[in-house]
């Protein structure tokens, strides 16, 4: 199994991390992660840390020797940059501690006013710092090795946003690869130039509104195997496992499979793909709509997942809420925060659905080495074209 934790708070002293399971043999840096932390990092209506006080960056703390991983777990750690200038705000001393630090008018929509009233605290920032999208460096950090691992495997990972607000990317025509280029030039990852000329805009008139926008980015997977995943039970499925870790990404509202919520509109004769066969290709289909996965197990097509993220809750022109000292009605805390984070979301859709993908390929191949696992995966290619 390839497993992970994170901890860390936004602005707490640094964002650590520990993966388990990674075989042995795997060629690693922390240049190589650091490309990834910095595709996260920075994208058009994200806040000024991101733009101006933050450059993440990895340290390998364990795992690693001589370029290589040797089995044991991986550890990291990301600074936080902006740590000095919270020093008293987020100190571990006692002596610290000050009322006129304390934030007490939750924000809608975030987890400020359920997190102080499920862990009794009485300052929305003992939450708000842990709730926090800064947690998803992290995770990135995390995706980009099992990205490494999957490499290995000729498996790819891609993203690409293609909604802001009410803005739609036209990507019909485009490979998956083709959007993927053009997304790797475009400030929203968006494929479409005009569409990203749309958003820009509609960001800069979010952001003199003082308010944010969501929108819908998409994940693919190339390269993978008939049968990561299992139908023999609800936690093997790999739909579900993906499903869960997109959720799991802050602001993440919604997660579609392949054609998504359009396939309760359609006839089961127009969604399903039929099956062809050629010697030497073997099993094939001409479409798909099952977005790379049946019956919670991968077909051998591409995975093509969807995510809507919601507008973030921190607003500069804030909602209603209630201060949860004296409970008097007042406008929710303004804190610093990022206008459009959805290009942002993407690579860290792409992050998470890349240990989600790793994970199921250990389960399928095991191996405590790369070579092990190699080996594995190919006898089993052998055995799919002797089928
Ligand atoms: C965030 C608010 C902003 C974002 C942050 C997430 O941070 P700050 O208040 O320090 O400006 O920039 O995201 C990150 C720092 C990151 O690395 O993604 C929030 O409230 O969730």
């Amino acid at each position: 199994m390839i497993r992970y934790m994170t901890a860390g708070e936004s602005h707490g002293k640094c964002l650590t991390a520990v993966a388990e399971g990674l075989p042995a043999g795997l060629k690693i840096s922390e240049d190589y992660i650091n490309r990834d932390l910095s595709r996260r990092q920075y994208s058009f209506g994200r806040g000024e840390r991101l733009q101006y006080i933050e450059k993440d960056q990895a340290k390998i703390l364990s795992g690693v020797r001589w370029g290589e991983t040797i089995g044991s777990p991986v550890s990291l750690s990301i600074e936080n940059k902006d740590w000095e200038n919270w020093g008293k705000i987020m100190s571990l001393s006692e002596e610290d501690k000050a009322d006129k630090f304390c934030l007490t008018r939750p924000r809608p929509g975030h987890a400020d006013l359920t997190g102080v009233l499920k862990f009794n605290r009485h300052d929305t920032r003992d939450i708000l710092e842990r709730a926090s999208a800064r947690e998803t460096a992290a995770r990135t950090a995390v995706g980009s090795l099992c990205r490494r691992l999957l490499e290995e495997m000729d498996i790819k990972i891609y993203s690409f946003v293609t909604e802001i607000g009410k803005i739609k990317a036209k990507t019909k025509g485009l490979s998956h690869e083709e959007a993927f280029d053009l997304a790797e030039k475009s400030q929203l990852r968006c494929p479409d130039k005009h569409a990203e000329g749309q958003m820009i805009k509609a960001i800069q008139e979010a952001k003199a509104n003082g308010d944010t926008l969501g929108g819908v980015y998409t994940v693919v997977v190339t390269g993978c195997p008939v049968g990561l995943g299992s139908h023999t039970h609800w936690d093997l499925k790999l739909d579900g496992l993906l499903a869960q870790a997109i959720l799991s990404v802050q602001a993440n509202k919604g997660v579609t499979i392949g054609r998504g919520f359009d396939v309760a509109r359609a006839k089961g004769s127009e969604v399903h793909d039929e099956i062809f066969y050629e010697s030497g290709r073997g099993f094939f289909r001409k479409t798909n709509n099952a977005g790379g996965i049946e019956g919670g197990m991968t077909n051998g097509e591409d995975i093509v997942i969807h995510a809507a993220v919601k507008p973030l809750a921190s607003l500069r022109r804030p909602l209603k809420s209630v201060n949860i000292k004296t409970k008097a009605e007042m406008t929710a805390e303004i804190v610093r925060s990022d206008v459009c984070p959805v290009a942002s979301a993407a690579i860290v859709g792409e992050a998470v659905t890349a240990t989600v993908i790793a994970n199921s390929f250990k389960q399928k191949f095991g191996g405590d080495s790369v070579k092990e696992m190699r080996d594995n995966f190919l006898r089993y290619i052998d055995y799919l074209k002797k089928y």
